[in-house]
């Protein structure tokens, strides 16, 4: 089954968007397979964005997720990559669609809420980087094949 790493960012941990935004993917049908609160540390940050180390904007990227506690998670289902990143919107928030995550609570692209793996390759890299393979549990729900 399809996996994807999503992470609310210290804006949405600081704005008490946890609850929302889980409940968000979890009615949508997808599951909760890893999740953890955590300080992230310079080097995970820098390992994290390590494809936009040449933009500009690099250093404050940084500075930002390592400024308050992520809520770190996996999700699993059908899609879930693509789809998950259709439910967070674009990445400028003026730009995301109203009934999108950024959509519906952002208004700045530096503070976006939300983070969201954006390939099976980035999925699976992204994963490995923030999860060790014994916080990614397989559990049955019986619901799932009304899903
Ligand atoms: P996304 O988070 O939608 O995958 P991205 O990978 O292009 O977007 O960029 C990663 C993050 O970097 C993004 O969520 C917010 C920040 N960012 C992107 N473009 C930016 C810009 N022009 N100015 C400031 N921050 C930017
Ligand atoms: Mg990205």
């Amino acid at each position: 089954m399809e996996k994807t790493f999503l992470m609310v960012k210290p804006d949405g941990v600081q704005r008490n968007l946890i609850g929302e935004i889980v409940s968000r993917f979890e009615k949508k049908g997808y599951q909760l397979v890893g999740a953890k609160l955590m300080n992230v540390s310079r080097e995970l940050a820098e390992k994290h964005y390590a494809e936009h180390k040449e933009r500009p904007f690099f250093g404050e990227l940084v500075d930002f997720i390592t400024s308050g506690p992520v809520f770190a998670m996996v999700w699993q289902g059908n899609n879930v990559i693509a789809t998950a990143r259709a439910m967070m919107g674009k990445t400028n928030p003026l730009d995301a669609a109203a009934g999108t995550i950024r959509g519906d609570f952002a208004t700045s692209v530096g503070m976006n809420i939300i983070h969201g793996s954006d390939s099976p390759e980035s999925a699976e890299r992204e994963i490995g980087l923030w999860f060790s393979a014994d916080e990614v549990l397989s559990y049955e729900k019986t619901i799932q094949r009304w899903i």
